[in-house]
Order: structure tokens, then C-alpha cells, then sequence
């Protein structure tokens, strides 16, 4: 079984049921989720021991969090607990032209408060397989930022391959350090690219766009410039530029660019999480030694799959993914 360690913060998400506004509503449900989250528990669903690192509020609903994690298999036990908050969000899922709402309230949450020196990341690292980190984590706060160099730096001395979605949110990046700066750090620790356009725009101070004559010229400029980086996937075509109903994705291994069908989606019941499906359909997919075409078909399914799920995370198995991308694979993936 793949050992894969994710780090990042816990939330709880309030969302009015169907799709229905918050003010027109007097019950919200509650997911959990964030960007690492969802992709261990899309991991653990999968089968792979997923370890996520992170630290909640010590109180229930830290507790419920945990459970939460808990109940889909991941392992908790690097979680830590802090007198702070549990990082929230509302969110009102948009249907197809409206994209939705979201409103955060995690300024002060207990995962900002992790400090830096207080994760064993040696055990934590020492027999795993992989090890995935997105840019929400070291936008959050200096603590933040240096826990995870910590973990990368270890994560590089035991060999354990790296796999990044900088995940670039202007908006985020406010206790000083430059986004850019800050993610160059980071990626040149890294060996697999999990991002698109935004991302390298703010990485290489370039102005590419969507198309597949970009994506490989990015795809290039990025490798150049962080040489350990062995694969790029795009899934930013199922971002604002992109159809949301026409679920694409592509790859760039350093020499070829491999893409998949389309697949489209009749009714999306919730696009949040969608991207993070993508990252955990990528890692499935090399941790198993899928060829190109295949990765990128199971993550690309892995995505189309999770705008049908509700909630943050994928809650969808092996088996039902690969039945969306058997259409786009070579056949039996394991
Ligand atoms: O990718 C989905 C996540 O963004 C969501 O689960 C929570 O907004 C979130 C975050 O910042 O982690």
C-alpha cells in the first residue's frame, strides 16, 4: 500500500442545502474540507495510506474534523490540537453561470497558529511514498510557510517524490511574504506540477495563456527553471476560461504533451474539490505507474466524477473512477 503524506489546513464548511442562497435559508449543512484534506481523503478512498499533518481546534469541532478524516480511512495521528478556532467557511454552490459565493473566516484559526519546529516530520516522512503540498499552506502565514519547508526539506533528504499544486490565490497572501517569490522556493522542491497558467504566470512573471502551444511553452519554462520537476498536469481547463461542463485536463513529461476526451457533465451538483479530485486522481496515477495517457485520463475522471459528488472532498472509489475513464485509457489501470 502507497504511503502519501498531505499537509494543510482543516475546515469546516456551511453550506445551504440544494442550491439555494444563505439568505434564503435558515439550515446550512456542514462538509469538511481544504485543498490538502480532500486530497487524502480522495487518497485514502483509493487506497493508499494517507497521513495528513495539520492542527484543529481542541474542542467538538475539532473533534468532529478528525472524526471526519477519521471515518474515510485517513490517519490522524499528526493532527494536532490548539486552543484557536477551527478554520470556517460559507459557501453557496453555484449551478453553471452562477459560480457561487464563498466567504472564509480562518485569519485566526488554529492551523495559522502551527509553529514552525513542532511536526516530527522525520517519522512522518521516513517510509512514505509521496508527499503533496498546494500554495494555500504557505499563503497563510510565516509559520505556516516555514513548517512546510521544513517538511520539504526532510521530504528531499529521505527521497520521497514531491508533488506540488501552488494554487495561486492572490487574495490569500497577506502577511508579507511575496507569493512568487515564496512559491519558487517551494517548487524548486518539488517534482511533480499540479497547476496551469496562473500558476506559471506567477512563477516565471509571463503572460501565458489557456492554449496547448502555451501550456507547452510554460510547461518548458517552468522545467527549465525548477529542473528537478519531471511532470506538469494541467487542470486549470476546468477553470474560469474553460467550459465548466467540458471536463479537459493535459500533461507535458519534459519531452511530450499527452491530453484526454473531454468529458462532459450534464448537471454539476458541486464544483468545489473538483481540482483537488484532479491531484489525487495525478498522484493515484504515478504512485501506480499508469503510462501518460492513463494518468491523465484517471485524473481528468477523478475531476469529472467530483462535480457530481456534494462536499469538498472526492468520495468516489477506484472502480467507479475508472469506469468514467475507461473510455480515455489503455484498459485495466491495477
Ligand atoms: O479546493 C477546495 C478547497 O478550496 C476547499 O475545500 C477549502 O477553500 C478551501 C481552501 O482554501 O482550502
Amino acid at each position: 500500500m502507497k504511503k502519501v503524506v498531505t499537509f494543510g489546513e482543516i475546515l469546516a464548511r456551511l453550506t445551504p442545502p440544494g442550491f439555494k442562497k444563505i439568505s434564503q435559508t435558515n439550515q446550512l449543512e456542514i462538509y469538511y474540507g481544504g485543498t490538502e484534506t480532500n486530497v487524502s481523503v480522495s487518497l485514502s478512498i483509493l487506497g493508499c495510506k494517507a497521513v495528513h499533518v495539520s492542527r484543529v481546534s481542541d474542542d467538538f469541532l475539532g473533534k468532529a474534523a478528525i472524526c471526519n478524516l477519521k471515518s474515510n480511512g485517513v490517519d490522524t495521528s499528526f493532527v494536532q490540537k490548539g486552543e484557536e478556532p477551527l478554520g470556517l467557511y460559507f459557501a453557496e454552490p453555484g449551478a453553471v453561470v452562477r459560480s457561487g459565493v464563498i466567504a472564509y473566516n480562518r485569519n485566526h484559526s488554529a492551523f495559522r497558529a502551527l509553529k514552525p519546529n513542532s511536526i516530527p516530520w522525520v517519522s512522518i516522512l521516513k517510509d512514505a511514498d509521496w508527499f503533496h503540498w498546494t500554495g494555500i499552506t504557505p499563503a497563510h502565514s510565516e509559520n505556516n510557510f516555514l513548517a512546510l519547508k521544513e517538511g520539504l526539506m526532510v521530504a528531499k533528504e529521505m527521497g520521497v517524490t514531491v508533488s506540488c499544486d501552488p494554487a495561486y490565490r492572490a487574495g490569500l497572501w497577506k502577511y508579507g511574504r511575496k507569493a512568487g517569490e515564496a512559491l519558487k522556493e517551494l517548487v524548486a522542491l518539488s517534482d511533480v506540477f499540479i497547476g496551469g497558467s496562473e500558476e506559471f504566470n506567477e512563477l516565471l512573471g509571463t503572460d501565458f495563456s489557456f492554449s496547448d502551444e502555451d501550456f507547452k511553452d510554460g510547461s518548458k519554462a517552468l522545467m527549465a527553471q525548477f529542473p528537478r520537476l519531471k511532470k506538469v498536469y494541467d487542470k486549470t481547463r476546468t477553470g474560469k476560461n474553460a467550459s465548466w461542463h467540458k471536463i479537459e485536463a493535459r500533461m507535458w513529461n519534459g519531452k511530450d504533451m499527452f491530453s484526454c476526451e473531454p468529458i462532459e457533465i450534464t448537471h454539476i451538483v458541486d464544483r468545489i474539490g473538483t481540482g483537488d479530485a484532479f491531484a489525487a486522481g495525478a498522484i493515484f496515477g504515478e504512485l501506480h505507474n499508469f503510462s501518460e495517457e492513463d494518468s491523465v485520463a484517471f485524473a481528468n475522471a477523478a475531476c469529472a466524477i467530483k462535480h457530481t459528488i456534494e462536499g469538498d472532498a472526492n468520495l468516489a472509489d477506484f472502480n467507479e473512477i475508472n469506469q468514467i475513464a475507461e473510455g480515455n485509457t489503455s484498459g485495466r489501470l491495477i
